[in-house]
Parts: C-alpha cells; structure tokens; sequence
C-alpha cells in the first residue's frame, strides 16, 4: 500500500481583503497636543489598477488613518510620521499612484504637464510607507521613469526636505538603489516582412501570441501534451513543431485554403488529416480521447506541481496515485502550508539537485499549489521586479534586469515570473555580479520576500563543446511572497532569478525569453547552419570556441546571422 497516514486537512489561513468603495474625505482629528506630520494628499489613478487593488489600497489608508487616530490617543509620544488622506482630484495630489510605468497610458488620464508637478509612484509605495509608518523615500518607488527626476524633486519639495532628510531621494551620487528595467523596442515592420512564415526554423518566423488558428493548435496541443506525459519525446516534438509551424501561419485556415498547407513544413499527412477533421467537426478525434483519459487527466494533474516531471509523474501513478490530494497524503503535506527548510541550499557550495532537494520542492509546491496555480497579471510582475530590484539595490549597486519569460512574449497572465539581472558596467560587472545570487536570495529571505528555494546553481563557464540542454548561469528558483501586511492577501509566487555578467547578458534574456520552441530553433540552427553554439549563458564558434559578447539583443540575432525577431513574435508554442 503506497499510501502515508493520511493527515487531517487544514485549509489555507489567507487573509481575506476588506473592501472599501473608494476614497473617503472624512478627516480623523489627533489630540490637539500633537504635532500634525505634514499631509501628504494621494491620488490612486484608477484606470491601471485592478478593481481589488484599487478597493485595498483605498481601505489601506482609510484604515490606517483611524488607526493612526486610535493610537495617537492612546500613545500621544509615539504618533506616526505618515499623514496622508485620499484625494480624487490629480491636480491637487501631492503623489499620484499608478499601475503604469509607460508615459503613454499614463497620459490618457493625467495630463502630462500636471504629471511632471507630481511624485507618480507604484502601489508599493503606499503599502510600504503604510507599513513602516513613515512616507518612505520615493526613488525605488517611481513609476514612470521619464520623470523619475522630476517625481524625486516634487516629493522632496512637498515633504519640505533639506538634502540631509532622510527622506532626500535624487537621482544624484547618493542615489541609494540605482537600477533599471531594460524597456523593450516597438516591432519594426520592415524587419516583420523579412520573416517567413514557411520557414523550417521558428527564429525565422513571426509567431504571435494567439494566432488566426488558435482553436485548432489548442487542440493539436492536447495530443502534444499526451505524448508528453507519455514520455513519447520524439512524437511529442513532431507536434511541438506542427504548433509552431501553424502558430506563423498568418491565414485562417479554410477547406479553400487547405492545400496551401502542403508547402509547410512539418505537417505530414496525418497532422494534415487531423487538421481536416477540425475544419469540418471543430474537433480532432485522437486530441478528445486524451482528454477523456483518467490516465492522462492524472498525469498532467501531477506535472502542474513544480520538481513532478513526466517520469516522476508515471511512477507515482504507477504506485496507484490519481489525484493531487492523494499525493499530498502520500508526501504528508499540509494544503497552504511549507514548513520545508531550503535556505540551506544558499550555504552548500555545489548546486543541489540532490533528490532530497527535490522531494523538498514537490512537497512545497504540493503544498502551496493553490496559490501557484494562480497566474501573474502583468503589473504584479511589475511589482515583483520592482521589489526584487530594489532589494538587490542594498546589495549591489547598479544592476538592470530584464523581465523575461511569457511577460516578455506579449502574456497578459504569467505561471510564474523569470528576471535577467546583470551589472551595468560592462568592464567590472562580471565580477561584480558573481556570487550576487545567492547575496540577494538571503537578502530578500531576510525582509520576507521569499519563503523558499527550490534550486540554487552556480555559474560555470560557457563551453563550445557541452552539449547540455540549459545554461549555466547563477541562477535561483524561488517562492515569492508579499510581507505580512493585513491589507493585502498573501499570495505565494514563483519567481526565477538568473543572474549573467555583461557580456552574456543578453544570451540570457534571449534564453529565457523563449518560447521555448523558439530557444530550441535558434540552438539548431546556430548549430546546423552557423556552425556556432547557442545557449543562454552564451555563443561561440564550434570550430575555434571563439566567444562572442553581444551588447545588446539585436546583436544576439546578428552574430547568429539572423533578422531580430520581437520578443513578442516569439510565441513558437501553443
Ligand atoms: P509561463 O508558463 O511562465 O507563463 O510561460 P514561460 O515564461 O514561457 O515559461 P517558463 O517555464 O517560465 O520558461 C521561460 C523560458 O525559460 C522558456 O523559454 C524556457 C526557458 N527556461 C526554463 N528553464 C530554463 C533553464 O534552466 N535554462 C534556460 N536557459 N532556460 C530555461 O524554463
Ligand atoms: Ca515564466
Ligand atoms: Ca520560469
């Protein structure tokens, strides 16, 4: 009997949000001894913000204020240095909090004369300055960079601050955490006409997000899947291929048009007879089996839990396991909660994929499924690189990330968010970055940032020869939450944290950018046409090892001979 004791259940012990509609113009009165903190006047523009989050940060500060109140009567000495009320007029605010780091959107609501008189920052502001009772310091905060001067002045000059107040945040030499986000180009369409979309290499096609067929590689994608839980690789990958060959077809497609497909590559003739099936039923027969399958729906139940692989998945099928539940009995893992100790791996020297490390990731991530089966809206992605750029501030000083993974391809909702970080400094910041990973992981474990790690690997040189599958860059694969604040619902997050010097920054990005598919292209065709080497910790030439050091993306794709495909034409998979 594989089965463990089972445990009894607990739920999750989220906080539940209370929801207030909105800003209220009710003043809270201090005792009249006290000396009123100058009042800071908030403007939460709500077109960029999530309805909750809006109703959160709004009953964040209402409830602060009466809290403030409470404690002020109670404590007169020990009153807080955060004044701040709500206002509903731009004009007025002395901050503005956004959900957009982009001038353009921004400037559909606020006229940009007014944004350049105001302090415009992210949510985190207010959470943070709401937390540690004081109006923090706005220049990790500030949301639209073009202005990021202009933001750290008004808020200096509204806080009335000499250059030694604490609250002093300039863009000047004691600028304490400088960093930046690496923005992305508009798509260039003359280099979009120079693709193909029949092409035998994804990186030499346009592949949007969704496509004109996107009901029909849905479909193609459950068989995909099967063969994938299966183990079945090679027949996996000839539907992997038939997708990314259907995802740049830029027609839809019709009985009209069928035969036109013959000149594609990739499809043969049972993929163009499946597809024929689809066109007159809306379903392929084989891709409704699957889904039927109680084998299949097991399996690929199994695999959503981080470290369960399709191997790993068969086997614990195999040991009579059906459902997620049943697996949690049988790791002995209580729902929402992990109470697995992993920052060890931050002080073992090698990297720990050790089996005990990742029978602790699947109970963690068994554990938690619930949160993290939840996807990532865009500007929470945000925030998290925010954050984590932040804290990685206190550490070293001068480092710029690039968010990477489907956030970068165009995805409105992520599984989880994939971060580049390097130094700016192309002659020292290989050095500088070396060991960073681990220095930030501890750091952001220290402020509550991250509750665990599930992988933790060293660097190892680029080497023209190794014929590894993934890189070898620092790289930290980790569970992200927000600190504990009674005002926002606790919500656990992936994050991965890859780390590369400068000159294979961009390597890097273009690695985990993917899609996957994609990343698998450029590797064949650097290797089958190029005669060069491709992976995310760098390129070189097969024949001499030459290393090449591209300085930006752009150069990525000219060192492989390539046009620059945009990252979000990159959506080689289903
Ligand atoms: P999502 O499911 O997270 O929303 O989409 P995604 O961002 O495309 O998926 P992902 O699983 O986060 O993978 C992001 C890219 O990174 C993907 O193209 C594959 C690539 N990738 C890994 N693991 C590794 C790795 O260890 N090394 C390298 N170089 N790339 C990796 O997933
Ligand atoms: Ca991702
Ligand atoms: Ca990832």
């Amino acid at each position: 009997m594989p089965f463990k004791r089972p445990l009894s259940s607990h739920t999750s012990d989220d906080e539940s949000i209370s929801s207030h509609d909105g800003p209220s113009s009710k003043r809270h009165i201090l005792p009249c001894n006290i000396k009123e903190e100058k009042l800071l006047l908030v403007y939460i523009l709500q077109a960029k913000i999530h309805p909750e989050t809006m109703s959160e940060l709004a009953a964040l500060v209402e409830n602060y204020k009466s809290e403030r109140v409470n404690k002020s009567h109670q404590e007169p000495s020990v009153v807080s240095k955060l004044n701040i009320e709500l206002t509903s007029h731009a004009e007025k605010a002395d901050v503005i909090v956004t959900g957009t780091n982009m001038r353009r959107r921004l400037e559909r609501h606020i006229d940009w004369s007014i944004a350049k008189t105001k302090a415009i920052v992210t949510p985190l502001w207010l959470r943070d300055s709401v937390t540690s009772d004081r109006p923090l310091p706005c220049g990790s905060y500030v949301a639209i960079h073009d202005i990021e001067d202009e933001t750290s002045r008004n808020y200096d000059i509204v806080q009335d601050t000499s250059s030694s107040s604490p609250f002093r945040f300039s863009s000047g030499p004691e600028k304490e955490t400088s960093w930046q986000t690496e923005p992305d180009e508009p798509i260039d369409a003359t280099e979009v006409k120079s693709l193909s979309h029949n092409a035998k290499y994804s990186c030499l096609r346009s592949s949007p997000l969704v496509c004109p067929n996107q009901t029909l590689v849905n479909e193609i994608d459950i068989i995909r899947r099967g063969r994938n839980v299966e183990g079945e690789e090679r027949s996996m990958l000839s539907y992997s291929r038939a997708i990314s060959v259907i995802k740049a077809y830029p027609h839809v497609i019709t009985e009209r048009n069928f035969q036109d497909l013959r000149e594609l590559p990739f499809l043969g003739e049972k993929l163009l007879s499946m597809i024929e099936e689809f066109l007159k039923t809306d379903r392929i027969t084989d891709a409704q089996k699957i889904l039927a399958d109680p084998r299949f729906q097991s399996l690929s139940a199994f695999i959503t839990i981080h470290g369960i692989g399709p191997h790993s998945a068969r086997r614990l099928y195999d040991l009579g396991l059906r459902t997620l539940e049943e697996l949690e009995r049988y790791y002995e893992v209580r729902p929402g909660v992990s109470d697995e100790e992993t920052m060890s791996l931050l002080d073992t020297e090698v990297s720990a994929n050790t089996e005990d490390a990742v029978e602790k990731s699947i109970k963690i991530g068994l554990a938690l499924r619930h949160d993290l089966s939840q996807t990532i809206p865009r500007d929470e992605v945000e925030e998290i690189n925010r954050t984590i750029m932040r804290e990685l501030g206190h550490v070293q000083k001068g480092c710029k990330s690039v968010i990477a993974g489907g956030y970068r391809r165009g995805k409105p909702q992520s599984n989880d968010v994939d971060i580049v970080i390097t130094h700016a400094d192309w002659h020292i910041g290989s050095q500088k970055v070396k060991g960073l990973c681990r220095k930030l992981v501890q750091r952001l474990y220290e402020q509550g940032f991250v509750t665990h790690v599930m992988h933790l690997s060293g660097f190892h040189k680029h080497k023209a020869l190794r014929t590894h599958h993934w890189d070898s860059l620092e790289k930290a694969l980790t569970v992200f939450v927000w600190p504990h604040n009674l005002s926002r619902r606790r919500v656990y997050r992936r994050v991965d944290l890859i780390f590369a010097a400068p000159e294979v920054f961009w390597t890097a990005v273009v690695g985990w950018t993917g899609s996957t598919m994609f990343q698998r292209d450029l590797r064949l065709w650097a290797k089958q046409k190029k005669g060069m080497k491709f992976d995310s910790s760098g390129i070189s030439r097969r024949h001499d090892s030459k290393l090449y050091h591209p300085s930006t993306e752009r150069d990525v794709f000219k060192a492989l001979g390539l046009v620059y495909v945009h990252p979000t034409l990159r959506n080689a998979d289903a």
